[in-house]
């Protein structure tokens, strides 16, 4: 069967950027090369969590046409099978939300497919976001919730980000699953069969090659800037002996390191995932407040711009998975490759041949062009 599009996923366009980026230079100076033209040399990830397209960046179309975004004609039905349901159409108004709408590969099928059958529809309607989130406890009713998305002055740090460089707008998460199994994706390209977060098997580590080795082996640098835990560490490779000076306190060194102009080439910055007496979780998801997450993004981008790095940088923005909020963008749902042909645990067996929901990505750096919205 012929492919329709080429699948997109965290990974795959990430991966291949950083080979375009970092690692294809010529190392023998011997060879007859054309030498690389990219300018980049340090290429800064920040993974955040749990929020859709359209939920954080699809109003951000209001500023620039060209983004896919919402614009208030989208809607979902209360009820899928019910064609009299009332229907609750896209709105702005979204704010702090709590509780976690959501976002286990159960209840993404019922989001994307309307129902449980995943079987038949190509593309999926996209039509069970509300009906899920109500579903799932009827008397805290996210329906709403789940069909609102952030007026551009609310997430005033994206709206500045969006205006000046340039906004993905067909980039889905790699997994129609939750947190951990995406973020397994974006530096190793295969959750190596997780469809869900278990954490036996994050405890013991998840054993597959990752980005991290394959930079070392091209004796490139990459440093990890943690607040309270690494995720990275579910990597079981990561945690050899060797790799321990890589990991650095994020408040202890990332602005030093970045003012010195000694950031690694392959830079990853984490957050805060828990809430602190004296410091609140600064990830996005909910219920933390999306404005620490803003203030956290500021906080990067302007380090990084003051670095004499800055020339050379490259800012990746994007987000682990949805979190259970509405996007309207159909999810690519066939011929998607498995990574490694590993197949997920029942009762889904899941073949890893759908992607996750489309979330925000948005690139920085002195080369993009002002306001792209692509
Ligand atoms: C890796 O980073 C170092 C230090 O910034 C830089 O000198 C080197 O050119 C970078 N390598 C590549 C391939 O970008
Ligand atoms: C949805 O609509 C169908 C068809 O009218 C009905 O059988 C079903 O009970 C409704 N579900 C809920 C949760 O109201
Ligand atoms: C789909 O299956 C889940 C259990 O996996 C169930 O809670 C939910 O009600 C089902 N949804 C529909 C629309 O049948
Ligand atoms: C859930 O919330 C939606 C949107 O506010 C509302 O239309 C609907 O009637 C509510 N349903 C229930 C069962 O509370
Ligand atoms: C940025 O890099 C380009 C090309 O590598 C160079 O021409 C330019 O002078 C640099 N600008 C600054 C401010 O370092
Ligand atoms: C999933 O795989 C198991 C073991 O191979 C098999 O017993 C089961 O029937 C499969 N389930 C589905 C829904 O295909
Ligand atoms: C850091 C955090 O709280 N992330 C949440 C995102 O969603 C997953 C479920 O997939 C939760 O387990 C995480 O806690």
């Amino acid at each position: 069967m012929p492919r329709r599009e080429t699948p997109t996923s965290t990974a795959a366009p990430f991966l291949l950027l950083l080979h375009l980026l970092l690692l294809s230079p010529p190392t023998n100076v011997h060879a007859v090369q054309p030498p690389t033209t990219s300018p980049i040399k340090t290429v800064v990830v920040l993974v955040m969590e749990n929020r859709s397209f359209d939920h954080m960046l699809g109003w951000m179309k209001k500023l620039n046409p060209e983004i896919n975004g919402a614009d208030g004609s989208q809607w979902n039905p209360l009820n899928t099978s019910d064609p009299e349901s009332s229907r609750l159409y896209f709105r702005d108004q979204a704010h702090y939300v709590d509780p976690d709408p959501g976002h286990s590969f159960q209840a993404i099928r019922e989001q994307i497919f309307g129902s449980n059958d995943s079987s038949n529809k190509d593309p999926p309607p996209m039509n069970g976001f509300a009906q899920q989130a109500l579903s799932m406890d009827p008397s805290a009713n996210m329906s709403r919730d789940v069909m609102n998305g952030f007026h551009p002055d609310s997430v005033a740090v994206y709206k500045a980000l969006v205006s000046e460089f340039a906004v993905f707008d067909r980039w889905f998460a790699s997994v129609p699953a939750s947190t951990q199994p995406n973020r397994l994706y974006v530096h190793s390209g295969t959750s190596h069969g997780a469809t869900s977060n278990i954490p036996a098997l994050l405890v013991k580590g998840y054993p597959q090659r990752t980005i991290f080795e394959n930079i070392d082996g091209a004796g490139l640098s990459w440093g990890i800037y943690y607040q309270n835990i690494p995720a990275t560490l579910f990597y079981r490779n990561l945690r050899k002996l060797k790799y321990v000076s890589r990991f650095r306190p994020y408040d202890l060194e990332f602005k030093s390191h970045a003012r010195q102009g000694k950031l690694p080439n392959y830079t990853v910055v984490e957050q805060r995932y828990t809430d602190l007496k004296t410091a609140p979780a600064n990830d996005d998801h909910p219920s933390h407040d999306v404005y620490h997450g803003q203030m956290f993004v500021k906080e990067v981008y302007e380090t990084l711009r003051a670095s004499p790095q800055w020339n050379e940088t490259m800012l990746v923005i994007t987000y682990d998975e949805h979190g259970g909020f509405y996007d309207h963008v159909a999810t690519p749902v066939r011929g998607v490759p498995s990574p490694d042909g590993i197949v997920g645990p029942e009762p889904f067996n899941f073949t890893f041949d759908r992607l996750g929901v489309r979330v925000p990505t948005i690139v920085v750096s002195p080369w993009i062009n002002k306001g792209t919205g692509k």
